[in-house]
């Protein structure tokens, strides 16, 4: 479990001498948290609920609140987040002060409020996409999680789960290979274990995991196979606390015995694409690829003449179904742009609107025109 010996880190740091029981606790974050001197701690961000954090610290899980300050500028810690609590012993509480540099990052676009980016999961390694044989396999809804994950700075891999439900599992892997290009695509069940050694190279001591995917994939089933114990329920089954409340606690965050973490479903339900430009192009690799001789610079690939996405579509290198998932995804990210800053603007007018009030209150109580 632990990243540098006793021997390294005792003795000369009483504060923080046992953060390498923080899971994915680095130089750098050691670093960063050396700013900080007096009566704070470092943790994880293990689950998040809407004003308290659990918290996981050297040796338990605490919760712990959010500044108002951190509200203020609107800085959110989020699962997976390194963050810096101030204990308040007099209160028998801990407050999040601040959120440690991220490494990297999952968001998607917040629905329904001007199309603000909404991060929902930090400093991820790899993120499992996982997807099952069946109904679930979509490839266009794969190529839409790719992307999300490409822009997440993360490396997707993606699992196919249920192989014990299939006949010909390798001609599923196929097909998924095919718009997954070099992201890998294993095969597994995580209901019989087979395959799950196949997945080793990714849960390295010290690296966090992300397993994203549709309701019923398998996602608690695979967490529950890695652990060899019953941690997470499956099938959505509601968790009692102590007294027998139904409470919509659940835990999020799973350490493995050699020091990886898995993170289940970090809140992935609607896949909006959000801030994802980057994410496209290299989800869409071999367009880019293409586009490169294309005659014009801006050249979109729909009727252009020179267009050399298209010759490759006419020529079979390029699926049509590729470029139309190209195209609709081109099109979803433009208009969620449009809808973010649409979205600006009127949250700007509405600042000037309140300005003009108070100016108009203002003017009556002093008398002045
Ligand atoms: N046949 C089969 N069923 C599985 C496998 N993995 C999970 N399941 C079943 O699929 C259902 C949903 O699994 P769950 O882990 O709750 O999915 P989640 O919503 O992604 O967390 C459960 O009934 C599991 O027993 C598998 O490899 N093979
Ligand atoms: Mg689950
Ligand atoms: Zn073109």
């Amino acid at each position: 479990m632990n990243n540098h010996s006793e021997a390294e880190t005792s003795g000369h740091n009483p504060v923080h001498s046992d953060t390498n029981t923080i899971p994915g606790w680095n130089e750098e974050l050691e670093l960063a948290f050396s700013a900080y001197k007096g009566s704070y701690t470092p943790g994880r961000v293990t689950s998040r609920h809407k004003t308290v954090c659990e918290v996981l610290v050297p040796g338990a899980v605490v919760q712990a609140g959010i500044s108002g300050a951190l509200q203020k500028i609107g800085k959110q810690p989020v699962v997976g987040d390194f963050v810096v609590l101030l204990d308040q012993p007099e209160l028998g509480s801990r407050m999040i002060v601040n959120i440690l540099p991220r490494r990297t990052y999952l968001s998607r676009g917040a629905a329904g409020n001007g199309g603000g980016e909404q991060v929902i999961a930090a400093n991820l390694d790899t993120i499992f996409i996982v997807t099952s044989v069946g109904k679930d396999l979509n490839l266009r809804r794969l190529e839409r999680y790719l992307t999300i994950v490409y822009s997440s700075g993360a490396r997707p891999v993606i699992l196919l789960n249920k192989i014990d439900l299939e006949d010909n599992p390798a001609r599923l892997v196929e097909k998924i290979q095919f718009i997954a290009g070099n992201v890998p695509v294993i095969p597994l069940s995580a209901l019989s274990k087979t395959g799950l050694d196949t997945l080793s190279p990714y849960l390295n001591p010290g690296e966090t995991v992300a397993l994203i995917g549709s309701s019923g994939v398998g996602k608690s089933t695979l967490i529950n196979a890695f652990l060899g114990e019953t941690v997470q329920r499956t099938s959505g089954i509601r968790e009692d606390d102590e007294k027998g409340r139904h409470t919509t606690t659940v835990r999020q965050m799973f350490p493995l015995p050699n020091g990886a973490v898995l993170i289940d479903n970090p809140g992935i339900r609607e896949i909006q694409l959000g801030d994802s430009a980057d994410g496209l192009e290299k989800a869409f690799s071999e367009i880019v690829d293409a586009a490169r001789n294309c005659k014009f610079k801006d050249c979109t690939h729909r009727d252009e003449p020179g267009c050399t996405v298209l010759k490759a579509v006419e020529d079979g290198l390029i699926p049509e179904e590729r470029l139309a998932s190209y195209h609709r995804l081109t099109d979803e990210l433009i208009f969620q742009t449009k809808k973010a800053e649409i979205g600006l603007k009127r949250l700007e007018k509405e600042r000037f609107k309140k300005i003009a009030v108070d100016i108009k209150k203002y003017k009556k109580f002093t008398g002045k025109p």
